[in-house]
């Protein structure tokens, strides 16, 4: 189920025009944390549950908690403009319930060019929206924050259970939270050398088992864990 929802992911994507990158799921502290601008001490670290092992200097080795460095690789190996997605495995301390679990998928999106606004990345979630979901649901962008991006936004799409009516999943708001966005932040840019007087970009991010609950309206995440035949075999 997860991989078919990424292969539709994929499509959608490739057909806008963005290439597919994948990169390690055992990253460095700065791929991962110091070149989005979350230096040691940050309390954002902490919000990510990582896994680290024991090798080299402590915590300088870890299991990704998002795919966000594999974006930081792609910046470093080559110049804009980048109009990539980065689908993958993502690791949290973290125990599941029903709406979580440990182990997960995200797939996150970057653009840098010259001259990218706000009105783009808008854009482009809403492209994407009616291209996933079908033309009757919609995105909204609200106010976020997060280190790396600078404006920041929370992306919710109509609650594809009632459409928009209010029901228990979406908890009556016709809404539904599948993810964050915004415009890069010029100290990512800083860290990985793109000038952010020339280049902007904005850069997006949701997690693929969370997409693929609300798709399939499946009320507990932890039927994924159980190798279940029943339950694999309807996909
Ligand atoms: C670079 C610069 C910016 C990616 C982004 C989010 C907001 C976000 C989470 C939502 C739920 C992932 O599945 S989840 O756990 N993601 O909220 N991600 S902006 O921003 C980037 C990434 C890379 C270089």
């Amino acid at each position: 189920m997860i991989t078919s929802t990424r292969d539709r992911l994929e499509d959608v994507f490739v057909g806008m025009g963005f290439e597919v990158a994948e990169g390690p799921l055992v990253e460095t502290d700065w791929h991962n944390f110091e070149a989005l601008n979350i230096p040691v001490g940050h309390p954002a670290r902490s919000g990510f549950d990582t896994l680290y092992f024991d090798v080299g200097e402590p915590e300088s080795i870890l299991l990704r908690p998002h795919t966000s460095p594999v974006q930081v690789r792609l910046m470093t190996s080559k110049p804009p403009p980048i109009y990539a997605v980065m689908p993958g495995p993502v690791y949290r301390k973290d125990t599941p319930d029903a709406r979580h679990l440990p182990t997960f998928n995200q797939i996150e999106g970057l653009v840098v060019d010259r001259g990218i606004t706000f009105g783009d990345l808008a854009g482009t979630i809403e492209s994407f929206t009616a291209a996933y979901f079908g033309p009757d649901i919609t995105s909204r962008l609200r106010p976020a924050s997060f280190p790396f991006t600078e404006p920041s936004a929370e992306y919710e799409i109509t609650c594809p259970i009632c459409r928009g009516d209010g029901c228990r999943t979406c908890g009556q708001t016709g809404w539904i939270e599948l993810g964050g966005c915004g415009l890069v932040h010029p100290n990512v840019f800083r860290a990985v050398g793109i000038d952010p007087e020339v280049h902007s970009g904005f850069a997006f991010g949701f997690g693929i088992d969370r997409l693929a609950q609300v798709f399939h309206a499946i009320p507990d995440m932890r039927v994924l864990l159980d190798n279940d035949l029943r339950f694999a075999t309807q996909f």
